[in-house]
């Protein structure tokens, strides 16, 4: 069975984060491990605190687990603290890991920072440049490029500025034109672009289970274009299946 990877925070709530990853992976048919970065206390009206690992337990983490198991790509999600960022890019090169998906995590659904001041450029500069595939939504890929993210030709611009830092492919997320929903993919040839449906409401954990299926579409085989539509697709229907488990926001239901 293939294996897929996830170094993020966790959700208690299972709509977003490590857990929704994982829960992502098994619907996938990919067996995943997981790293967390941070705890959060949150339920679904949103996060509570943070709790991050020290760097030094991080490594330990990810020291004891990539010794014994390859896997065969992996993500990351929210990162709290700079130095574990710095951690996972020297990890990546030292285990020779493969098949990196970045989601550029800085904000909770509702608003609150999940990372300390200077982490996105830390990426920027350390981890985006090894990755696979980068899946920053219109608000993320705005704070990375410092440019304004406001229709389909800003996204095909800030995708190609972020495509410049060193990924094989760009996809952003969450674009929005008159009642459309538009994702973007960029592999520095060619755009590929998704449109579906906008829904109403809120639903927590879109962008965690988008970036999930795309990484274990890579740990199955696929390629980025395939895995990116699978993932548009995954995350529609999770959507159209959502669930209120909690008073608040409703999460994928898959
Ligand atoms: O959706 C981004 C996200 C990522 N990781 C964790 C989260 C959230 C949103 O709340 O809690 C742990």
């Amino acid at each position: 069975m293939k294996t897929a990877l996830t170094i993020a925070g966790s959700d208690p709530t299972g709509g977003a984060g490590l857990q929704a990853d994982l829960r992502t992976f098994i619907a996938m048919g990919v067996y995943g491990i997981s790293v967390p970065t941070a705890l959060t206390a949150q339920n679904t009206d949103g996060v509570h605190s943070v709790h991050e690992v020290s760097p030094d337990f991080f490594s330990i983490e990810l020291q004891i687990l990539l010794n014994d198991i390859q896997p065969d790509a992996l993500k990351t999600g929210m990162i709290f603290d700079t130095e574990n960022v710095g951690i996972i890019a020297d990890t990546f090169a030292q285990f020779g890991l493969k098949n990196l998906v970045v989601d550029p995590v800085t904000v909770s659904s509702t608003g609150v920072p999940l990372v300390q001041e200077g982490v996105l450029d830390t990426l920027k500069n350390h981890l985006i440049p090894l990755a696979r595939v980068i899946t920053p939504n219109v608000y993320e890929a705005s704070v990375l490029t410092g440019m304004k993210v406001e229709n389909e030709a800003d996204m095909k611009h800030v995708a190609e500025k972020l495509h410049g830092i060193g990924p094989e492919a760009v996809v952003i997320t969450g674009g929005h034109l008159k009642d459309r929903a538009i994702d973007i993919l960029f592999d520095g040839d060619d755009f590929i672009s998704l449109e579906s449906q906008m829904l109403e409401g809120t639903y927590h954990g879109t962008g965690c289970v988008f970036s999930s299926v795309i990484t274990a579409g890579l740990a199955l085989g696929y390629g980025v274009k395939e895995s990116f539509v699978k993932a548009k697709e995954f995350v529609w229907k999770g959507m159209n299946s959502a669930i209120s488990i909690g008073r608040g926001m409703k999460v994928l239901g898959f």
